[in-house]
C-alpha cells in the first residue's frame, strides 16, 4: 500500500474520524464503519490530511487550476489543502458554496474564486451513493466552471443502486468523463485491518458488508 494510503488509515483511526459500530447512512445501509471528517478538528491532524490529499493527486496525472469545496465538511478540506499546495509552491484559486441562498449582501450561494473558465477540482470527504458529489458538480457547472476531477478522502466503493455494477466513484466517472481520486478505498482499509491486530474483530463485518453493498476493485 502507498505511503499516503497508510498514514491516512493510520490518522484517521487514531483522531477516531474512522470508527466501527452500527450506523445507519444517508442512502439508508445500516454499516459496520463511519467516516467523519469532521473529526480532523485541529491544525496539525488537517494539515496531515491535506498532505495526503495532494500526495494522491500528485499520483496522477488530474490536471485543475481551482480547488472547490462543497458545504460543509468540503470547505476545510479545500482550504487545507490549498494551504498545502501553497506549501508546495503552487497557489491555487479556492471556492465553495454555502448551502442557503443570500438575497442581500454579495447574495448568491459561490463565496470565493470566480469558477468561469476554470477546471475545478471537487474537494470532498467520502462518497457512499454519489449524491452529494453530483450535487456539487451541479453547484460548479451552475457558476460557470468545468468540474476537472473529483479527490476525497474515502471512496467506500458501494454500488449505487440494486443491480448496479459500477461503484458510485466508477459510475460518476464514466457518465461525467471526471476522474475521482480516493486518498483510501474500502479495499485500503480491508488491507490495512488484515495487517492490524487491533482491527481484526472488524474484518469479517468489513467484508461481509463489502459483499452485500460492495464492488470488487
Ligand atoms: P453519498 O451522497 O451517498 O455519496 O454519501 C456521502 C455523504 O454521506 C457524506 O458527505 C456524508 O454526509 C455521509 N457519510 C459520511 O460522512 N461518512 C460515511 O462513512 C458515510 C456517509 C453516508 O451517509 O453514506
Amino acid at each position: 500500500m502507498t505511503d499516503h494510503r497508510t498514514r491516512f488509515l493510520e490518522l484517521a483511526l487514531r483522531v477516531e474520524a474512522l470508527r466501527f459500530g452500527e450506523f445507519t447512512l444517508k442512502s439508508g445501509r445500516v454499516s459496520p464503519y463511519f467516516f467523519n471528517a469532521g473529526r480532523f478538528d485541529s491544525g496539525v491532524s488537517l494539515a496531515t490530511l491535506a498532505g495526503c490529499y495532494a500526495d494522491a493527486l500528485d499520483a496522477t496525472d488530474v490536471a485543475f487550476d481551482l480547488l472547490f469545496g462543497p458545504a460543509y465538511k468540503g470547505i476545510p478540506l479545500a482550504s487545507a489543502l490549498a494551504c498545502e499546495y501553497a506549501r508546495r509552491g503552487r497557489d491555487l484559486p479556492l471556492a465553495f458554496n454555502r448551502k442557503e441562498a443570500k438575497a442581500h449582501g454579495e447574495g448568491g450561494s459561490l463565496i470565493g474564486a470566480p469558477l468561469d473558465g476554470r477546471r475545478v477540482l471537487v474537494v470532498d470527504d467520502v462518497i457512499t451513493a454519489g449524491t452529494a458529489i453530483r450535487e456539487a458538480l451541479a453547484t460548479i457547472r451552475g457558476g460557470g466552471g468545468t468540474p476537472a476531477g473529483i479527490v476525497i478522502a474515502l471512496d467506500r466503493q458501494e454500488i449505487a443502486g440494486e443491480g448496479q455494477s459500477q461503484s458510485a466513484a466508477q459510475a460518476v466517472a464514466a457518465a461525467d468523463g471526471i476522474p475521482v481520486v480516493a486518498v483510501a478505498t474500502l479495499s485500503d482499509l480491508l488491507a490495512f485491518a488484515d495487517q492490524s491486530a487491533a482491527l481484526s474483530d472488524e474484518r469479517s463485518r468489513l467484508q461481509a458488508y463489502r459483499a452485500q453493498y460492495g464492488v470488487r476493485d
